[in-house]
């Protein structure tokens, strides 16, 4: 095995000097976070009004959660800790009601935040020599810019290709001897099945790697991947909250994800409760970020239920590893990588004049990709009418939608009374995608 280290010291420090550790920036991190009007506020609440008043890790769990609502209540820069002339980057993700969350850096903490990736990219056995394509967007998204700092900083080449373009993206591989790619695992996939199209082999291609995350899937998807690619698929965990990926990623040993406990405390909740659950079992992870200053997050609540490995691994790292995400304690749907709310749609679909009122939101497999129809019923039969009437009233309706949650959905129209009713809550939602 090909056991790599990018800063040994602390990726294989014991658990004692671990959590000396994240004490110490944890309370350098309460002295940001009370210099911001969110947690100036909060943290006083609590009691907590200087980093003295937090003496061992225990004491993190007096602060109150934050949650997503959190940030986007106080958009734009209630959690802002300093001046936006110390900001180098922001990234913001999209949120149910339209309001997205903003993240800041200032070049200290995006300076910490390309080491972790640096280190994560270095975990997997890749290096200087590798050719790295990132197809992951690049721009507000953290998926395209996170890993290219990352990977520049390790001394990969980089190719930023972004996603999209599948030929041109099959023909950069080829031309440039891409030996490690950065992708949502359904977008791979996707690309398998157009390779015989281009009249591309997997045997002319010169893949090694590829980093795989940004959206739930299984461990049959990760190797379905290996074995149609002949190449090592490894699990990249992150989020937009926590400076995106590089949160958690799996070492050569590919057994779940060491989660970077130098970077970010990690607690796992029951989410109906809010109390820690026992070592090993499944519950919400909660992290808190403890290289970021610029806009401090304490404890904030993912949403995403995994669980901790508890065993040491086999790479020598002593970063515990957090298992595949097993799925979501609230109702967010990720298409292709793509993070959005019903709540988004039904926003959307409900402002527009000739949709009645009822609607469904469908999701399936369209071979690796996912699809997303969004079903209205009309207001009236009458505008099912013409054909160009109908065209025009779906496009319209997807542009509308695509507005809200970046991508375009097929559109079906119904005449009023012919999608499910329900009397009870009603369940809006139809996701037919296999099962993790
Ligand atoms: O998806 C950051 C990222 C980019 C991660 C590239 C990995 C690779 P957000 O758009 O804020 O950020 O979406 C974060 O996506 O809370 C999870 O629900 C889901 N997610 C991210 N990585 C994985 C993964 C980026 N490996 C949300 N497995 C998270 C399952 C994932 N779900």
């Amino acid at each position: 095995m090909d056991i790599r280290y990018w800063n040994k010291d602390v990726e294989t420090a014991d658990v004692q000097k671990i959590r000396h550790l994240q004490l110490q920036r944890l309370k350098s991190i309460i002295a940001s976070a009370l210099k911001t009007p969110f947690y100036s506020r909060r943290l006083p609440s609590v009691g907590i009004n200087s980093p003295d008043d937090i003496k061992t890790l225990d004491d993190l769990r007096r602060i109150p959660f934050t949650m997503k609502d959190d940030l986007r209540q106080n958009y734009p820069k209630g959690l802002l800790s300093v001046d936006t002339s110390e900001v180098v980057r922001i990234h913001t993700s999209s949120g149910t009601t339209g309001i997205p969350t903003v993240i800041y850096l200032s070049a200290k903490d995006l300076d910490a935040a390309t080491d972790i990736m640096a280190r994560s990219i270095t975990a997997t056995g890749a290096g200087r020599t590798d050719i790295l394509q990132n197809m992951m967007s690049y721009g507000l998204f953290t998926g395209g810019l996170c890993m290219h700092y990352g990977a520049e900083r390790v001394g990969l080449m980089v190719i930023p290709a972004a996603g999209g373009n599948t030929k041109r993206q099959v023909s950069l591989m080829n031309d440039f001897r891409t030996t490690v790619l950065h992708i949502t695992p359904s977008y791979l996939l996707h690309i398998h099945s157009k390779l015989a199209e281009y009249g591309v082999k997997v045997g002319d291609l010169a893949l090694k790697k590829a980093f795989i995350g940004a959206e739930p899937h299984s461990e049959g998807t990760r190797r379905k991947i290996e074995e149609l690619f002949k190449i090592d698929a490894y699990n990249s965990y992150g989020l937009s909250e926590m400076n995106g990926p590089g949160v958690a990623f799996e070492c050569v040993y590919k057994n779940d994800l060491h989660l970077w406990e130098d970077a970010y405390i990690v607690e796992i909740i029951n989410p109906k409760t809010g109390q820690l659950v026992p070592d090993g079992q499944e519950g919400e992870v909660v992290l808190t970020n403890l290289i970021r200053h610029a806009m401090p997050l304490m404890r904030y609540r993912t949403r995403d239920l995994a669980f901790l490995h508890i065993e040491p691994c086999k790479c020598g790292r002593t970063h515990r590893r957090l298992s595949r995400i097993l799925g979501r304690s609230d109702d967010m749907l990720i298409i292709n990588g793509v993070n959005m709310f019903p709540s988004q749609i039904e926003e959307v679909v409900m402002k527009i004049p000739e949709v009645g009122n009822n609607y469904q939101i469908c999701v399936e497999k369209d071979g690796a990709l996912d699809r997303l129809i969004v079903k209205v019923e009309l207001y009236s039969k009458m505008f099912l009418g013409e054909a160009k009437q109908i065209d025009n009233l779906k496009s319209k309706i997807g542009e509308e939608l695509k507005a809200s949650i970046t991508i375009k959905p097929a559109i079906e129209l119904h005449e009023p009374g012919s999608l499910p009713a329900f009397e009870g809550k009603a369940v809006r939602v139809v996701d037919t995608r296999p099962k993790l």
